[in-house]
């Protein structure tokens, strides 16, 4: 299971047996009154910014959100989506959960892009895959449906199998659905993670698809969230996810740590390489 997923010049493969996928979150307004100012005001330096700081901290992919209460997204997603495709090489994950702002983005981004997201929810399957097919894109699969997000392990594995039912029906393969197991806070539940841990094994078991997690979401609330939000991407390579919506610019050389010692690269290769780009500051 391969998702292959294209900028202007540039391949990305997202693949169960690594290297691990970074895909970068910090174009994403939430909790930024900074970038939020800037997309109101049709101002895209500071998203330039961004874009550039993750790609040169090591991301592989640039997730681009622009979900701002009483922004005119229809008109804004595709503009930001157009200018970070033109002037950077590197392929967009599109996240939202407004059809409309989908679909014009879509028809602006170059190469091959990811949507995030689908979920198991009748009106959110019947308007999103059929854009996904019609712009031959791939696509993020959120474990949660017209009930929510259910906390059983079991049960978010059936909304999965769901969604990778309903896209084999419109011809979209599994390669092409990343299955979004879903994180929470343990702010608010301890036994969040734990849940997530459980569903990433048991899709990865049942159905082989790529696992995508938005991995930040684990520390919301809680004081340190470096800490945690390292100690979970560790857990979450090791049960098998394949790629990540993260900071790039603070964990990029956790998760080369973590392909090396899961025996994914040869001679240690891409680790030195990167140590090299990215030296460690000694105290
Ligand atoms: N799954 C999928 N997509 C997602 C999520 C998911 N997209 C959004 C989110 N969850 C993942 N992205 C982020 C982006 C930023 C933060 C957390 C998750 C974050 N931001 C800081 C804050 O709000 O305090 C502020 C920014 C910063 O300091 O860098 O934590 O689960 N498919």
């Amino acid at each position: 299971m391969q998702t292959i997923l294209q900028s202007k010049t540039k391949t990305v493969k997202i693949d169960p047996n690594g290297p691990f996928t970074i895909i970068g979150e910090k174009i994403n307004p939430t909790g930024r009154k900074k970038l939020a100012a800037a997309l109101q005001e049709g101002k895209f330096d500071y998203v330039r910014d961004l874009a550039a700081k993750q790609i040169a901290g090591g991301a592989d992919m640039l997730d681009i959100n622009v979900g701002v209460p009483g922004l005119d997204d229809v008109a804004v997603l595709p503009q930001v989506v157009k200018m970070v495709g033109e002037e950077f090489d590197i392929p967009i994950c599109i996240d939202t959960s407004n059809p409309q702002a989908l679909e014009a983005a879509l028809k602006v981004a170059p190469g091959r892009v990811l949507v995030n997201s689908v979920n198991g929810e009748e009106s959110s399957l019947s308007r999103i895959l059929p854009l996904v097919k019609e712009y031959n894109a791939a696509v993020i699969g959120l474990v949660m449906d017209e009930n929510g997000i259910p906390n059983d392990p079991e049960v978010r594995c059936a909304i999965a199998e769901k969604i990778l039912e309903r896209a084999a029906r419109l011809g979209i393969p599994g390669d092409d659905v990343v299955i979004d197991p879903l994180v929470l806070t343990v702010g608010a539940d301890s036994n969040a993670a734990a849940i997530t841990l459980k569903t990433i094994e048991l899709v990865r078991k049942n159905f082989g698809v790529n696992i995508n997690l938005g991995a930040s979401n684990v520390s919301f609330g809680l004081p340190d969230r470096d800490t945690l939000n390292v100690a979970f991407l560790g857990l979450a390579i090791h049960a098998g996810a394949s790629c990540a919506i993260t900071d790039p610019t603070k964990y990029t050389a956790l998760i080369k740590g973590c392909d090396l010692l899961m025996g994914r690269d040869a001679y240690a290769a891409k680790y030195i390489k990167y140590y090299r780009t990215h030296p460690v500051e000694k105290v």
